[in-house]
């Protein structure tokens, strides 16, 4: 006779269930660009606001340009990042110099701001090596291709900044599918375990291409993820550039007090396709959606709260998208101008000593490219 199930001694369920809910959003301003929650208000000058709001335009520039130009054959990879502002500048806007940044192929805005020369990014999208060739100065590797690859990496980079006693942290981004990657899981426990001062960004766009979050995870939250680890979570809402901007300083600023790294999802929408490659978003989703996150717009709500206090004005953002369209046309002009990439350039630039296979080649295209 089957023995009667023992009465359980914990509520699996019930346990899940709490831990999720203590998971609500982080929001300082809401769609109508009211201040909504002042006790997470960030510490920022009426002048760092300004150039805050001035890199989102910028941005939001740069994309619409970059669009146009893959279009018109000129730049190659591109993966649009419009939607994302509040995302990726905002929480970018809460590092510093010395802060080493692993992006994905969508954080391109986030190395430019953080000193990659414009026409390098340029570059990089076409695929050139000199795309991939940093100044020493400035603290970025480049763009990871392989989902969540940079997860392990940032454990990595910020273990050794911790050993060498540094004041910085190593940050990094990935999507709501990369999330999925067991690199991802790799990356964030391993710096859980040694207290590695990293921030961990996953920018919860909803969509991996055309996959749902929904059906990327059986959690309520990416941000959860984090409990796991041992390390603090965070969800916060994409679309507000002051509550990122606060989540992701706190973060910082817990990791550089040796408090170990956190994991950051913010909530947010792209509103372009996928990449430049082909992928049409109204197979997967449907207009209402894209209305509905439209409105919810980080620019716009950010707008009407700077006018608000005075800060902002239509010739003040006119200023801005004209510096943006001037410098992305001199920046493509540098690009133009870089001599093209060859064979032996993308040999060479592979090793520092080259294997007996890869120099017979090199030989051979040597001898083809001096005709
Ligand atoms: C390891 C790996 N698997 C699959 C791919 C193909 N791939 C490129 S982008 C992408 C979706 C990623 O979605 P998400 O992480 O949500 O980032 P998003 O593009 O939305 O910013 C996939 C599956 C890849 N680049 N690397
Ligand atoms: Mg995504």
């Amino acid at each position: 006779m089957a023995s009667k199930a023992k009465a359980a001694q914990v509520d699996a369920v019930k346990t899940l269930e709490s831990i999720e809910e203590k998971f609500e959003m982080v929001q300082v301003l809401n769609e109508k660009g009211e201040v909504i929650n002042d006790k997470m208000m960030p510490d920022l000058s009426d002048e760092q606001l300004v150039e805050l709001m001035s890199r989102m335009v910028y941005t939001r520039i740069l994309d619409q340009r970059s669009i146009s130009l893959n279009r018109q054959g000129r730049l190659g990879f591109y993966a649009p990042t419009a939607g994302q502002e509040a995302s990726a500048i905002a929480s970018h806007f809460a590092l510093e110099k010395e802060d080493f940044i692993l992006p994905g192929y969508r954080d391109v805005p986030q190395i430019i701001w953080h000193g990659l020369p414009l026409y390098k990014a340029f570059l990089f999208s076409r695929g050139h090596f000199a795309g991939n060739q940093i100044p020493e100065d400035v603290n970025v590797i480049p763009p990871q291709i392989i989902i969540g690859a940079q997860y392990v990496q940032t454990a990595g980079v910020a273990l050794g900044l911790k050993k060498r006693g540094k004041k910085a942290v190593a940050a990094t981004y990935t999507g709501d599918g990369g999330s999925s990657q067991g690199d991802f899981y790799e990356g964030i426990n391993f710096a859980g375990a040694f207290g590695a001062p990293a921030v961990f960004i996953v920018q919860n766009n909803q969509f991996a291409i055309s996959t749902p979050r929904e059906e990327q995870t059986a959690a309520a939250t990416i941000a959860q993820k984090a409990v796991a680890a041992g390390i603090p979570g965070v969800l916060v809402d994409g679309m507000d550039p002051l509550a990122v901007y606060a989540v992701v300083r706190e973060a910082r600023e817990r990791a550089i007090n040796g408090e170990g790294p956190s994991l950051i999802e913010t909530l947010c929408y792209r509103y372009g396709p996928h990449t430049m490659a082909g992928d049409d978003p109204t197979r997967y989703r449907t207009s209402d959606t894209d209305n509905e996150w439209e409105k919810k717009d980080p620019i716009v709500r950010f707008r009407i709260y700077l006018e608000g206090k005075g800060l902002w004005s239509e010739e003040k953002e006119n200023e801005v998208i004209e510096k943006a369209k001037e410098e992305i046309k001199e920046a493509i002009k540098k690009a133009d101008d870089t001599p093209k990439q060859k064979v032996t350039d993308l040999i060479s630039n592979m090793f520092e000593e080259l294997p007996y296979n890869l120099q017979e080649q090199y030989e051979i295209y040597k001898e083809k490219e001096s005709k």
